[in-house]
């Protein structure tokens, strides 16, 4: 029995029908990865998704600093999207910062009652008394939608009474199957009412957004420093430390670089539909990650001067982490891990792992697309490319939801044979055959996974890091970093091996033992009576 069979062999045979499509065991041949994903996770499975609410507001929303975002609901959801995901912004002048505070109407049973338009009226109210901000978010939670509150109404009014910005976001929990929805509904809202908004004038000919960045552990700032080293104008950047005032500009950069693909992919073909801004897929996670990506970056600005100063800036920070690398593989190198996390750095973070030769033995995703698994086939730089090699007839799907690119058949073959196409993501083809890949990980296949495949370490999430801590083995949070960082770009790498490597080595471990190692596994009673 292979371990995952022994893992589904558990189940009723309903629940087994269900995830044995989840679980894929990583074949050679590419075209068998096939995985179920984005859809409802069967009811009573200790899932570790998160909510609608968690992606717009938590995720996408909560690093803009100065918007002042109200969350409409019950305090728990406010509390809850203020205080994990730890944002990072640095005070500037001129510029709000309203990052440590949570903004809620504390809704309650009357509220639910008689309806919560008045007491979100008032909060606004309140808001504009205290702070005067000149935008302000609204969220709704599950209850809003239930009894149906007209969020959007009343951020017109508040638009009219106080001549502020105010965007509402329908982005109640309990809509689509995780945190994935909740992505969506912030990328629509940001295009509709932010970008394209700026005329701010942009000086430099090497201009990009950095999308999908979220400054977790402060990698948006390490990211930045690198590119600006090298000569590039950062407009803006999708949302870490981010203000609307770069947010609004975002349509006046050359490029968009999309870090974290999942949570942002709309905004990235929005932009380039409506503006014109092609975007391409980077990596700054990882040495050999991020100087991939900087020569892909400099590839397509195609300039001579910027391409050696590129190489310039990658020797210069080389030689200065160079030693730590080397020493920190002679660490780390032939463990193992697992990683379990949201929807793009279970990838990621293995680019990361293979420069101290760490391999890994699971990956999954809590609400990644088939995309982000099996990857997809796309085209860079749509326009330019189909002029200049005379490419008659190209559709681009401008829909969101479905944005694959649709292409007569011998058009695809001919831009698969000059390499034109390039591929996104497909986590899949760069694991090891013989590897687990999953999708929703719960908590009971979390337990039987690492006692079957007994990883070094387990990159994973605030809940569930502590069951495989309490069972004896290394994790380390890969959502904010168990409070360290950054982890991006060349120093990043180096934060990171130490931090794995104190973990693994600390002496705290030969103080713990997994109850299973001193309780029997099975009891009963032999013998007759
Ligand atoms: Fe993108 Fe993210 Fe992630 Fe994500 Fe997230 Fe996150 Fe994540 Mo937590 S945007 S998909 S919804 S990289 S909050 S910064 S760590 S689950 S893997
Ligand atoms: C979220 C945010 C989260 C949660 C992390 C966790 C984050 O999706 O709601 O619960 O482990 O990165 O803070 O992913």
């Amino acid at each position: 029995m292979s371990v995952a069979e022994k893992v589904l062999d558990q189940y009723s045979s309903r629940v087994y029908k269900n995830r044995k499509t989840h679980i894929v065991e990583i074949n050679n041949n590419e075209n068998e990865n096939q995985i179920a994903a984005n859809v409802r996770t069967i009811p009573g499975i200790m899932t570790q998704r998160g909510c609608c609410y968690a992606g717009c507001k938590g995720v996408v929303l909560g690093p803009i600093k100065d918007a002042l975002q109200i969350v409409h609901g019950p305090i728990g959801c406010s509390y809850y999207a203020w205080g994990t995901r730890r944002h990072k912004g640095k005070n500037a002048e001129g510029v709000d910062n309203y990052l440590q505070y949570s903004f809620s109407t504390d809704m309650q049973e009357p509220d639910v009652v008689f309806g919560g338009e008045k007491k979100l009226k008032k909060a606004i109210d309140e808001a504009m008394e205290l702070f005067h901000p000149s935008t302000i978010m609204i969220c709704s939670t599950c209850p809003v939608g239930l009894i149906g509150d007209d969020i959007h109404a009343v951020a017109k009014w508040a638009e009219e009474k106080h001549n502020i910005k105010c965007i509402a976001f329908s982005c109640e929990g309990y809509k689509g199957v995780s945190q994935s929805a909740g992505h969506h509904i912030a990328n629509n809202q940001l295009m509709k009412f932010i970008i394209g908004e700026g005329d701010r004038k942009i000086e430099s000919k090497f201009s990009v957004n950095i999308l999908g960045e979220y400054n977790i552990g402060g990698d948006g700032w390490e990211t930045e420093r690198i590119l600006k080293r090298i000569g590039y104008e950062v407009v803006s950047v999708f949302t870490g430390d981010s203000s609307i005032e770069d947010l609004k500009n975002a349509h006046q950069a050359n490029l968009s670089l999309v870090q974290c693909h999942r949570s942002i992919n709309y905004i990235a073909e929005m932009i380039e539909t409506k503006y014109g801004v092609p975007w391409m897929k980077v990596n700054f996670i990882g040495v050999k990650g991020t100087i991939e990506t900087l020569r892909n970056i400099a590839k397509y600005f195609d300039n001579e001067e910027l391409t050696k100063r590129t190489e310039e800036v990658i020797a210069d920070e080389l030689e200065k982490i160079i030693d730590d690398i080397e020493y920190y593989k002679t660490k780390l190198k032939g463990k193992t891990a697992a990683l379990y996390v949201g929807g793009s750095r279970s990838h990621h973070y293995q680019t990361l792992l293979h420069d101290f030769g760490v391999s890994t033995v699971l990956a999954g995703y809590e609400f990644a697309h088939r995309d982000e698994y099996e990857g997809r086939e796309i085209l860079p730089f749509v326009k330019e490319d189909a002029d200049s090699k005379n490419i008659e007839s190209i559709s681009v799907e401008p829909d969101p939801e479905k944005y694959h690119l649709y292409l007569q058949k011998e058009v695809l073959e001919k831009l698969r044979d000059e390499k034109l196409l390039s591929y996104y993501g497909g986590m899949a083809k760069e694991m090891e055959a013989g590897t687990y890949m999953v999708d929703d990980l719960n908590h009971f296949e979390t337990e039987e996974f690492l006692k079957l495949l007994k990883p070094d370490i387990f990159f994973s999430g605030i809940k569930d890091k502590f069951v495989a801590q309490k069972s004896g083995i290394l994790s380390r949070q890969l959502h904010s970093y168990d409070y360290s960082g950054p982890y991006s770009g060349f120093r990043g790498a180096v934060n990171f091996a130490r931090d794995i490597t104190m973990g693994i080595y600390t002496p705290a471990w030969s103080f713990i033992k997994a109850p299973w190692k001193t309780a029997p596994i099975l009891t009963g009673t032999l013998g007759g009576e």
